[in-house]
């Protein structure tokens, strides 16, 4: 059984290994600090989708670090690259699932992110955890979500509220917060209907969906934007105009396994100002990871360090 940190870090290996494959190309030629080095570092970070802006502030930050403290090569430079990148990362967010007053959760975000996935993965690690979760599908909109998501119940053999395909999903809110004080439950994971960011009449109902269980539930409503880390900068996109609409309160990012583009992760958490609560590596019940800015950060570009 590996562990979390492993797990993450295999996970982000398609992401590390673009950027170490670029970065050993720019240090055969040596170990140098001149001007082709910080422009391959640069360039190596936008790839990576980490944010033209992001990227160049760390690079200035970094040649002002190399000048001040007479860094004396490029290995010396890299060791210091992981804390700057984790350093930009908006920290918090652990009241979400954690808090102790309990919480609701909706989920959101655009079709196929993984919203569904990622609430069955959160049911059973909070059950492990010593929660009473409590699924609701407001998707009542997509054939076969509702399912989708008993099947996740049922793997993390925790209750769950539906309504038939087509029911409002503002009332299967309600009934789900209603049946969450009828059991006792602190933790109610609401799973949301896929929509495009785009699409004003879809981002209305959400907007309503979230007021209705805003005033509805007692404990507190936090709202998670699902982001597939694998359509890059597109990611950064659907998260400004969720958050526009919705004032989100976290992200969680997915298929981290699956690209190359794990540097999404900070474009999106630094630019929007909100915190990662969970990151998805894999489409397994295990493959859920918590975020650490630092390990998260030397996982996506690798340890050059030793190699001094
Ligand atoms: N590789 C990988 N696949 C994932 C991950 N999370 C979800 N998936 C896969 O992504 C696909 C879509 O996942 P869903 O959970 O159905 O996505 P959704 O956001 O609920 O989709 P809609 O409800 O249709 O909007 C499925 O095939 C999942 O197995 C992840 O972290 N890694
Ligand atoms: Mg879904």
């Amino acid at each position: 059984m590996s562990s979390w940190f492993e797990r993450m870090s295999e996970g982000l290996s398609r992401s590390r290994q673009r950027f170490v494959e670029s970065m050993n190309v720019l240090l055969d030629r040596g170990p140098y600090l001149d001007q082709s080095f910080w422009d391959g570092l640069e360039e190596t970070l936008i790839l990576g989708d980490i944010g033209a802006e992001t990227a160049l502030e760390i690079v200035d930050h970094l040649q002002d670090q190399a000048a001040r403290k007479a860094l004396p090569d490029a290995y010396a430079v890299l060791s210091l690259l992981a804390d700057q990148i984790a350093e930009r990362f908006t920290p918090g967010g652990e009241e979400i699932l954690e808090g102790e007053e309990g919480s609701v959760v909706l989920f959101v975000g655009i079709n196929g992110t993984g919203k569904t996935t990622t609430v069955g993965k959160i049911a059973k690690e909070a059950t492990d955890g010593g929660r009473h979760v409590l699924l609701g599908s407001a998707d009542t909109f997509r054939a076969a979500a509702i399912e989708q998501l008993e099947v996740w119940a049922d793997r993390a053999n925790v209750e769950i509220v539906t309504r038939k395909r087509g029911s409002d999903p503002a009332s299967v809110c309600y009934e789900t917060i209603e049946r969450g004080e009828a059991v006792g439950a602190d933790l109610i994971l609401i799973d949301t209907a896929g929509r495009l960011h785009t699409s004003a009449d879809l981002m209305r109902e959400l907007e309503k969906v979230v007021s209705v269980v805003r005033k509805r539930s007692k404990l507190p409503v936090y709202t998670v934007l699902v982001i597939d880390a694998t359509t890059g900068q597109n990611g950064l996109a659907q998260a400004k105009e969720f958050h526009k609409a919705l004032n989100l309160d976290g992200l969680i990012l997915t298929k981290l396994d699956g690209t190359a583009k794990g540097g999404i992760a900070l474009a999106v958490s630094s630019e929007l100002e909100l915190p990662i609560i969970k990151i998805g590596v894999g489409e397994a019940i295990e493959d859920l990871d918590d975020f650490d800015a630092h390990d998260f950060s030397e996982a996506l570009i690798g340890d050059f360090s030793e190699q001094v």
